[in-house]
């Protein structure tokens, strides 16, 4: 086991523009062209999550591991396994030319017989992946502890009925935070994987909010103490693994956000496929985000339109992205944040290199998409649309309404005196929709 692991990767991988052929290079990402005065690659953030690409060998709850993968073969020291792991992972990420990875605590690092022995190993490979950062120039996008695998979390972490698993999950945060922090993180990410119910039959769902809520505040006050000036994002996740999640779209999490003083501390990571699940789309939640402040950044995914469960695959629809990204530029972009491609290749790409395709048309689709929305947005394309049809809020009635100044009494004394008869408008949806396609057709 040993570099290369990706030997038909020689060079890093080259924009090539549309007229290429080579499916080894990128047609759209091109991370020096600026748009709207800003380098693609800053406004997108592109990074590679860690679990799918490097920690998964293709294993689903039917079969075992498919994919090609040498550094994870069994029967390795763990510790060892996990170095080999981390050489893969960053000569990929160096030959891909992404500037950010994100990992959970226990893909970099195994899990020991104790805690001690486990936050022992954390810290170790915190250090292996520190020279790597500073020699590939990788950043960390995010970093986040696993508080779902392991079977003490089967009934939750924070919202475990046994406060010992608080207590775990606490200290297992604490450690994370302070290797994401060291690594120099943009972000520290919570998703709740199991912070819900299986059944209601069991549940104190009000005892179990206090408890997320309580375990949110130790994570922001630890992040002060520690002086962590990245950003902490909740992940909203309706269900799987557990029946119903807490997190369960984005207006669940700003209530809950809201309900526990935590706004202006927390803001949120939005999934795409996790926006599917909830019933909604990814342009409902980023729009929901980005209008209540709270948009945090992206798990760039797709799902699947037949299978109810987090298919996790690579990005491909432009439209979806181009108008998640319109909203996301409109409330002034990404901070913080970026895309995170948190998907995985299908069990039947065994080839080590499915790994660079995926990825390159991740990379592609994000960067079309921005070009659309920066292009509609620089346009006005829908704000004029949008300015045009709320006009009439602008005058005097609309004024008098919004501030304050009139009652229903009011209200019902206007139409009467009028005998007042509004007239339905076009709202021209399907004319947006041509134009829409047409920004997606044109853009170069
Ligand atoms: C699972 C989530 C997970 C988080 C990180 O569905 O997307 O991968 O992003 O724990
Ligand atoms: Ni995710
Ligand atoms: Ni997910």
């Amino acid at each position: 086991m040993s570099a290369p692991f990706f030997p038909d990767v020689g060079e890093p991988i080259a924009f090539e523009g549309l007229e290429s052929d080579n499916p080894l290079a990128f047609r759209w990402y091109d991370r020096d062209r600026l748009v709207g005065g800003r380098r693609m690659r800053d406004h997108l953030r592109c990074s590679v999550a860690y679990w799918h690409s490097f920690n998964w060998t293709g294993f689903d709850v039917f079969g075992a591991g498919t994919l090609d993968r040498p550094w994870l073969r069994p029967g390795v020291d763990p510790m060892e396994q996990a170095r080999g792991k981390m050489a893969a992972a960053f000569e990929f990420l160096e030959k891909l030319g992404a500037p950010f990875f994100c990992f959970h605590d226990r893909d970099i690092a195994p899990e020991g017989a104790t805690f001690q022995e486990s936050s022992a190993f954390l810290h170790q490979m915190a250090d292996e992946a520190a020279g790597y950062m500073e020699r590939t120039g990788v950043g960390l996008l995010w970093g986040t502890a696993n508080l779902f695998f392991h079977p003490r979390y089967a009934a939750g972490a924070a919202t475990n009925p046994d406060p010992d698993v608080f207590a775990y999950a606490a200290a297992q945060v604490r450690d994370c935070l302070e290797i994401t922090r060291r690594l120099g993180g943009a972000n520290y990410v919570v998703w709740g994987g199991r912070e819900g119910y299986e059944t209601l039959l069991n549940t104190d769902p009000r005892r179990e909010l206090d408890q997320l809520g309580r375990f949110l505040h130790l994570v922001v006050e630890h992040k002060h103490r520690i002086g962590f000036d990245g950003a902490i994002l909740i992940e909203p996740k309706p269900f799987e693994p557990t029946k119903h999640q807490y997190d369960f779209d984005v207006a669940a999490v700003h209530a809950f956000l809201q309900r526990y003083d935590l706004v202006g501390e927390v803001k949120l990571n939005i999934e795409v496929n996790h926006a599917t699940l909830a019933g909604h789309d990814f342009h409902h939640e980023v729009a929901a985000a980005v209008s209540a402040g709270i948009l945090g950044s992206v798990d760039a995914n797709a799902g699947d339109d037949r299978l109810g469960w987090d298919v996790d695959r690579f990005p491909l629809s432009v439209e979806q992205m181009s108008l998640g990204l319109h909203e996301i530029l409109g409330g002034g972009g990404l901070t913080t944040g970026g895309f995170n491609f948190d998907a995985k290749l299908r069990r039947q790409s065994v080839h080590r290199n499915d790994l660079f395709h995926a990825h390159i048309g991740g990379m592609d689709t994000v960067a079309h998409a921005l070009l659309v929305a920066a292009k509609m947005l620089e346009d006005g394309a829908l704000e004029q649309v949008r300015r045009e049809r709320y006009s009439g809020w602008a005058g005097e009635l609309g004024q008098a309404i919004l501030s304050g100044d009139r009652s229903l009494e009011d209200l019902h004394g206007y139409v009467s005196s009028r005998n007042a008869s509004p007239q339905p408008v076009s709202g021209g949806q399907e004319a947006l929709e041509n134009l829409v396609a047409r920004y997606v057709d044109q853009v170069r």
